[in-house]
């Protein structure tokens, strides 16, 4: 099961919590997936999330491609959540460290993460720790431009449905950076 290790109140009424445990359980609106922008979802979270929610995730992905083209980091993808407890499955392309200008392609997928999960009237969202798996983006960095890129949305977004965010982190090498970022 998933534990709660902080929570957190915004100024702009949003509850943020650090979740330890696996994203593909969260009882949520729409789970966010570190995609890249093929969609094909063969590794990490997303290859995790395609063996929980079934086939028909990658389907609908693959059928994302055919319409839209490759996904940017500013609009991520969204389908079914398939067999997910979640209803939604935010496809986000977070940058590969090395690529350039990593910090505003991060900050992009985060917040065009959120706008997808707004549009689809979503009220709560789960969101893994993008691109600091596979695509190597340093974690202590990524946890302090998340943290920021949410607090930065919800400034601009007055009449977000969001109200509840958590960063589900599976490990522990990317859960001590986020606490340390966050704070206890
Ligand atoms: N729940 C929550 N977090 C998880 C889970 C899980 N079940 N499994 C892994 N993580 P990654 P990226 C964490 O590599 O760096 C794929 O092949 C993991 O520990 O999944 O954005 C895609 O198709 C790490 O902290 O995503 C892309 O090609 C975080 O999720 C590429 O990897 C992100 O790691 C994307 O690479």
């Amino acid at each position: 099961m998933n534990s709660t290790l902080v929570e957190k109140n915004l100024s702009t009424g949003q509850t943020l919590q650090i979740v330890q445990g696996d994203i593909t359980v969260e009882e949520v609106d729409a789970i966010v997936n570190a995609a890249n922008d093929q969609l094909q979802h063969g590794g990490g979270v997303a290859w995790a999330i395609v063996r929980r929610g079934g086939e028909i995730i990658q389907e609908e992905s693959d059928q994302w491609i055919r319409q839209h083209g490759p996904v940017s980091h500013t609009h991520p993808a969204w389908t079914s959540g398939g067999a997910l407890p979640a209803k939604y499955v935010i496809h986000a392309v977070g940058p590969v460290w090395g690529d350039g200008e990593e910090d505003t392609k991060l900050a992009d997928a985060v917040t065009g993460s959120l706008r997808v999960a707004d549009e689809l009237k979503c009220s709560s969202i789960s969101m893994p720790a993008i691109s600091t798996g596979i695509f190597g983006f340093p974690k202590d960095r990524a946890a302090e431009i998340i943290f920021k890129s949410i607090n930065k949305y919800f400034s601009s977004s007055k009449d977000s449905f969001l109200k509840i965010v958590r960063i589900v982190l599976f490990d522990n090498a990317t859960i001590q950076p986020f606490l340390k970022v966050w704070g206890g």
